[in-house]
């Protein structure tokens, strides 16, 4: 890993990644709850909010919508991906070069690997491929660390979390997203098994302002650098608001009852 305080992707050493690819990993029923959420350029609006360090968007995206926001959202290019109509074995195509997206105008990359997958080995390879040409650029790169696949029985446990970490400070990620391993013991002892790579948590599925602000505060609280969402964010009606309350929580460190409050006062929940 190299030192990336100083590049577009932290800000104070911590990281708001907003993640905007489930259009290819899950599809169109992602955008069910707020129909506007489909529209690339409303999520490119929400990612010019202050808290947000870096957009992660796929190629197609990124080429046809980045152009009109490359002054005001920082790009990160998320070079494999996979659509939710694979059934095999986890797996994710490569779908640019670090080279291009250099040329679209990325700040960083990130990549997905399932460690434990049938195919890690080849994942892992083409992972080496992008993070030594990622090293040319200057880019952060940013592993999206899960483990996944017919080897693993339990890829949940906070073992296989703390691992999945390990696998990003092994490999040369600067940041290792991680799901939640549940409490903020395991946070920590994950935070520890990577290392100097900094450690985000992956946002998961839709759940309660409470419910979510808690664990991000926990996450930051075991020495997590914050945070790479998605659904958490889009799938709100009103995402400035709960970006105003993640501000709080991950930059100021504030507690979850302050930063609701501060963005209660700010942007008022519409009865
Ligand atoms: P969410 O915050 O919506 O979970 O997004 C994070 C993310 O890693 C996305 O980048 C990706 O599309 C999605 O989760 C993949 O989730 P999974 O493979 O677990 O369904």
């Amino acid at each position: 890993m190299i030192p990336i305080d100083d590049s577009p992707l932290t800000r104070d050493g911590k990281v708001l990644i907003l993640a905007y690819d489930h259009g290819l990993e899950h599809g169109p029923v992602d955008f069910e709850d707020v129909p506007e959420s489909a529209d690339p350029a409303h999520v490119f609006d929400v990612a010019t909010h202050d808290a947000v360090t870096s957009l992660a968007v796929q190629k197609g995206i990124a080429e046809a919508y980045y152009p009109s926001y490359e002054d005001d959202v920082n790009l990160l290019a998320k070079l494999n991906g996979t659509s939710n109509l694979w059934r095999g074995e986890p797996n994710s195509a490569v779908n640019w070069t670090v080279d291009y997206a250099n040329e679209v105008g990325a700040d960083s990359i990130g990549f997905t690997v399932y460690g434990g997958s049938n195919h890690e080995i080849e994942m892992v390879e083409e992972f080496r491929e992008a993070q030594e040409k990622a090293r040319d650029y200057d880019m952060p790169v940013v592993m999206w660390s899960y483990p996944r696949g017919q080897g693993l029985r339990n890829a949940k446990t906070p073992e296989s979390i703390a691992y999945s970490a390990r696998l990003g400070l092994e490999l040369g990620a600067d940041v290792a997203k991680v799901k939640y391993p549940g409490s903020q013991d395991a946070m920590e002892e994950t935070v520890r098994m990577a290392g100097k790579t900094k450690v985000v948590m992956s946002g998961g599925s839709k759940r309660s302002d409470e419910e979510f602000l808690s664990n991000v505060k926990s996450v930051i609280d075991a020495g997590g650098a914050g945070l790479a969402v998605g659904r958490n964010v889009f799938q709100r009606e009103n995402p400035e608001r709960i970006l105003d309350a993640l501000e709080k929580v991950i930059f100021e460190e504030s507690s979850v009852e302050e930063a609701l409050a501060a963005a209660e006062s700010a942007a008022p929940e519409a009865e």
